[in-house]
């Protein structure tokens, strides 16, 4: 008999067009690399094709009707965004291109004027390009020093030594979610020790705003990044969540248009929240999409999203583990609270990307690579992984799919 939950996963993967075209070798396609994007259902396509078709102007300057309009679907975007976050207003969240940007932002705007020489700024060897050489400039432009929380041979934190890290800290600026092992952040216990000692906690939320609910106030976060593109919106938008009273204090990170209240030949005086850090024309179509995937991600449930990824990443990995003795390694916490919807493993010494071209083969869409975490690599001794990622849409036929093609690779590299 077919579950209900099977029935609701069927039903939510042909909302993704792009999944039902067959692959140039006439296989099905399984997307299996969510982690870098997600796919876009028909309804945040639907609403950047209406938004061109009948709503496009320019925001914030136009009186007519039209630019009206448009300036309120932006508007309405961002307002959607801060309650999924659960922020205290919407003039908490600024729109970026991306979470890079948004993390840019901070480093830039809230770090240079907050941090000197002895401060210190902690993060983990966990960490996405995005979230450490940001922190890599700022450390080399203040004098801070750049400190990290160790991680175990899974790739979980080790928080025995936390409070003397956090000594002097200034900043804690973490994934919630790694992209190479999915672990998932202590933040409940992290985030108190770090006010505790005086820092601000800037969580980089790439890898997990599209998987599970995120409440940036109960876990009383400083500043919160996230990309549109990884939870089923577009391209180019991502966003910034900070508490009202920081980014207040901040100046603009970008300056032009849009950002000013009035300007005179030798000074500015700066927009309000959130304007302020929005110089130029924003990616209009781009936060509206964004507005309509919060509304499908939401209307899907993150609870039901959350549950599902968890029972999927639990079969994916009962199933991967039966290639264990034709020399699968299969990484990150061992512990499955502690992690979200990735899978990275290697196949024997296969290369990683000749397992991933040998899968795409079968129409099977994973990543190979250092996955921008080229210090964790280093540190774990890996020149490259294979790397499996999860979404909504995706079935235990894509996990058996995936088991087909590495079950392939072993025969064709005999192992
Ligand atoms: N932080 C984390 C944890 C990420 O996984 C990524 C992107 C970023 C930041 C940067 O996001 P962007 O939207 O600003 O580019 N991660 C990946 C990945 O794992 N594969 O491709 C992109």
């Amino acid at each position: 008999m077919i579950a209900t939950r099977d029935l609701r996963t069927a039903a939510i993967a042909r909302d993704f067009p792009l999944l039902f075209q067959p692959t140039s070798r006439g296989k099905r396609l399984v997307y299996l690399d969510s982690a870098a994007t997600s796919q876009k259902p028909q309804c945040v396509i639907d609403a950047l094709v209406h938004y061109y078709t009948h709503d496009n102007a320019n925001i914030h300057r136009g009186v007519y009707e039209l630019a009206q309009r448009a300036t309120d679907e932006f508007e309405r975007a961002r307002e959607k965004v801060a309650r999924f976050v659960n922020a205290a207003e919407p003039a908490e969240i600024i729109w970026t291109r991306n979470t890079t940007e948004a993390i840019n932002l901070v480093s830039y705007s809230w770090g240079l004027g907050n941090l000197r020489p002895g401060d210190a700024i902690l993060t983990s060897q966990l960490e996405h390009h995005s979230n450490l050489v940001p922190w890599q400039l700022l450390a080399a432009k203040t004098g801070a020093e750049l400190r990290f929380i160790e991680v175990d041979e899974y790739g979980v934190h080790r928080l025995d030594d936390l409070e003397a890290k956090l000594e002097g800290a200034k900043l804690v600026a973490l994934s919630h979610v790694s992209n190479t092992l999915g672990t998932i952040a202590p933040l409940a216990t992290i985030v108190p020790l770090a006010h505790a000692a005086g820092a601000k906690v800037l969580v980089d939320g790439a890898q997990s705003a599209p998987h599970f609910r995120v409440d940036v106030r109960d876990l009383d976060l400083d500043f919160f990044a996230a990309s549109g593109h990884k939870m089923c919106g577009p391209t180019g938008i991502g966003f910034l969540y900070g508490k009202r009273a920081l980014l207040e204090a901040m100046p603009p990170f970008l300056t032009g248009g849009d950002m000013i209240k009035s300007v005179e030949y030798t000074s500015t005086t700066f927009n309000e929240l959130p304007w302020k850090f929005e110089a130029g024309t924003s990616d209009v179509a781009g936060a509206i999409g964004l507005g309509a995937a919060v509304d499908y991600l939401e209307a899907v449930g993150m609870d039901w999203v959350r549950e599902h990824e968890r029972r999927l990443t639990a079969y994916a990995l009962e199933r991967l583990a039966t290639l264990v003795p034709r020399g699968l390694h299969i990484y990150g916490p061992q512990n499955r609270d502690q992690r979200s919807s990735v899978v990275s493993f290697n196949l024997a010494d296969i290369h990683a990307h000749d397992v991933a071209s040998i899968l795409d083969t079968e129409g099977i869409c994973v990543r190979a690579g250092h996955h921008c975490t080229m210090p964790l690599m280093e540190k774990m001794g890996w020149p490259a992984t294979a790397r499996a990622s999860f979404y909504l849409y995706n079935s235990e036929e894509d996990v058996e799919a995936l088991i087909g093609g590495l079950e392939k690779a072993a025969g064709i590299f005999k192992v």
